[in-house]
């Protein structure tokens, strides 16, 4: 049996240990029952089911609050909203692709379930779980407001008091709301479309009294680059939903490693060391994933881990303390064919299958945090992830609430996918302006991200001037000095000028880091076909990624890699040329149809390069 350690003195390196929010994370290996399916809705774009005629939030027991029963108590009472079956929309999924009179409806709908639910024991915990609601959600079940949650891509849970919940006709109502709002994240102004709606799974969970919360076992970081001699180390920590009780253990199980071992739970979150001699490493060609299994007396989860270490040292990204290129695409979690958001497995194979498809080692899960099935999928699949919260543009960076929503999406973001090997990079936002307020803004999350993960590293995609007319662009964004990862966008033959502008530029950063491009793309109508001077051809979009490469070919030695933008032509109500966009960003190497667009095989011919230099 290989040893387990635990020590408090080896837990010096760097490694930090905070509690997250109370997230129960790896949901799927919880016991739980699905409330997916077909749910009744109001639409209520005045918000009546939730504020009275001057405007006062309703009371939980006011019969007109959209929360409480359609049903009349008696003919003294009167009814004004109702829920049927001939209002219903999917969970999960978006609201806008499900009825034409919603494509472009921004505001609220309630949505009702009612289900049963036959309690196994006495002794359980109850809670609601959300993979995802589009923006604020507030949840009630017979009556009783559970809680209320904004943020439109990450998971949340609450408890259920038992006595609420019934054996049969529990009346469970969800109020989504998706207006865009300037204080909140992300703010009024993106360049995609703000699909509303209940749109990844809802669960009801039953746990043991006392269970395992949520837990992190990952390779420290100070092993990348180490010698093969010395024996990998896993640190992390397990998080209980109690104060444990005098001599409570928890057991850390790795069959495949005969690794089991018995460690006595210190606190409400005890941290842990595990040596892992003979493991082998997660990588991209061999995306080996463990059997774990963490257990109590009175709870049990099963994950499956890979454990790697990855780090930027100098000019380069180590992974497994080796030279990473990323060959990556960024992707938005859509699927254009049905133009709807992402949500299932079968979704996340065709968004990773097509970036396999290009050559691509690496995504970039643009601009906000994917289902869990993508970085789940990516974990089996030897996919790199860079995920990303919704830190976009022109946030109110002055404000401190918005840091707070900013941070809780980032320790959302952070906790479910602790576990992940696939993501190596937590990003904290995209193109922000420069401003001493805005680094300001940034620096706190960068600095949030650090003290709740410090095994990957964190990056933001930069903006540059990239028509400053010289020949060398240098990337000097203040924020390059907090992050790992230099990473910037860059349109240099999209967004003013012509491709071959790329001829005379050339790339750096004033920092001692890593440099990678996290955008650059033309757009394209599939099938205009025209001179390459004519913008929307792909004959353009092939010649601006012909001259991209080229220029790409001049990059500096600390250039680890590029994330080309974008994966399938997207929704965007920015986007308004009646004949090559009608409200689709066109800059896809895949058409809203899946068709392959011509740049998609230059840059596949890139990859392959690539692919043969850094193997
Ligand atoms: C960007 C943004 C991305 C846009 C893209 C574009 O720099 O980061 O969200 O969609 O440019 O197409 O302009």
């Amino acid at each position: 049996m290989r040893k387990l350690i635990l020590t408090a003195a080896l837990l010096t390196a760097g490694f930090c240990a905070v509690a997250q929010n109370n997230l129960i994370t790896n949901i799927k290996a919880r016991k739980t029952i699905s409330l997916n399916g077909t749910w009744q809705y109001i639409v209520d774009p005045y918000e009546t089911g939730f504020y009275d005629y001057r405007y006062k939030e309703l009371r939980e027991d006011q019969p007109d609050a959209y929360w409480n029963t359609d049903v009349q108590k008696d003919r003294s009472e009167k009814k004004e909203h109702g829920y049927t079956d001939k209002l219903t929309l999917q969970v999960p999924g978006d609201w806008n692709h499900q009825k034409p009179e919603f494509v472009y409806y921004e505001g609220t709908i309630w949505y009702k379930k009612s289900f049963d639910y036959a309690k196994s024991s006495g002794n359980s915990k109850y809670f609601l779980y959300f993979g995802a609601v589009n923006y604020r959600a507030d949840i009630y079940l017979n009556g009783k407001k559970l809680g209320m949650h904004k943020g439109g891509f990450t998971p949340f849970n609450f408890e259920i008091p038992e006595s609420l919940l019934k054996p049969t006709g529990n009346f469970l109502v969800v109020k989504v709301d998706n207006k865009r709002g300037a204080d909140e994240v992300p703010t009024l102004n993106t360049d995609w479309w703000n699909y509303g709606g209940i749109t990844r799974d809802v669960k009801l969970v039953e746990m043991p009294q006392t269970f395992i919360q949520d837990y992190v076992i990952q390779l420290r970081k100070a092993h990348a680059g180490m010698a093969g001699s010395k024996t990998p180390l896993a640190e992390g920590w397990v998080k209980l939903n109690h104060q444990p009780a005098a001599n409570e253990s928890i057991t850390i199980e790795i069959p495949e490693l005969k690794i089991k071992k018995q460690i006595t739970a210190t606190d409400q979150l005890t941290k842990l060391v595990v040596s892992l001699p003979k493991v082998q490493l997660w990588s991209p060609s061999q995306p080996k994933l463990y059997k774990v299994l963490v257990s109590t007396t009175a709870d049990k989860v099963e994950d499956k881990i890979g454990f790697r270490t990855i780090e930027a040292q100098g000019k380069q990204v180590l992974l497994n303390g080796k030279p990473l290129f990323m060959r990556g695409i960024s992707i938005h979690g859509e699927i254009p064919q049905d133009v709807r958001r992402a949500y299932s497995e079968a979704d996340a194979r065709q968004l990773l299958g097509q970036a396999r498809d290009l050559g691509c080692n690496m995504v970039r899960l643009a601009h906000y945090p994917h289902d869990e099935t993508m970085t789940r999928l990516a974990d089996s699949l030897g996919i790199v992830v860079w995920s990303e919260i919704p830190v976009y543009w022109t946030i109110n960076f002055g404000s401190a609430e918005v840091l707070e929503k900013a941070k809780a999406q980032l320790n959302e973001m952070i906790t479910r996918d602790h576990n992940r090997a696939s993501v190596i990079i937590w990003s904290v936002g995209n193109e922000t302006p420069v401003s001493a307020v805005r680094t300001n803004f940034m620096k706190s999350l960068i600095t949030a991200a650090r003290e709740m993960d410090n095994t990957r590293m964190i990056s933001a995609a930069l903006e540059v001037n990239y028509n400053s007319g010289k020949n060398l662009n240098i990337v000097d964004d203040p924020l390059g000095e907090f992050v790992d990862l230099v990473a910037f966008n860059e349109y240099l033959g999209w967004y003013g000028g012509l491709p071959d502008k790329c001829r005379t530029t050339n790339w750096a950063t004033s920092y001692n880091k890593p440099l990678f491009i996290s955008e650059m793309g033309a757009g394209a109508k599939e099938g205009f076909h025209a001179d390459s001077l004519t913008r929307f051809s792909e004959e353009y979009q092939a010649w601006f990624y012909r001259e991209q490469i080229a220029m790409l070919k001049r990059m500096p030695d600390n250039y680890v890699g590029i994330s080309p933008w974008v994966l399938a032509d997207f929704r965007s109500p920015k986007r308004n040329n009646p004949v090559y966009q009608e409200g689709w960003n066109r800059k896809g190497l895949y058409d809203d149809k899946g068709n392959k667009k011509q740049a998609f095989y230059l840059l596949k011919a890139y990859y392959a390069e690539m692919e043969k230099k850094y193997p």
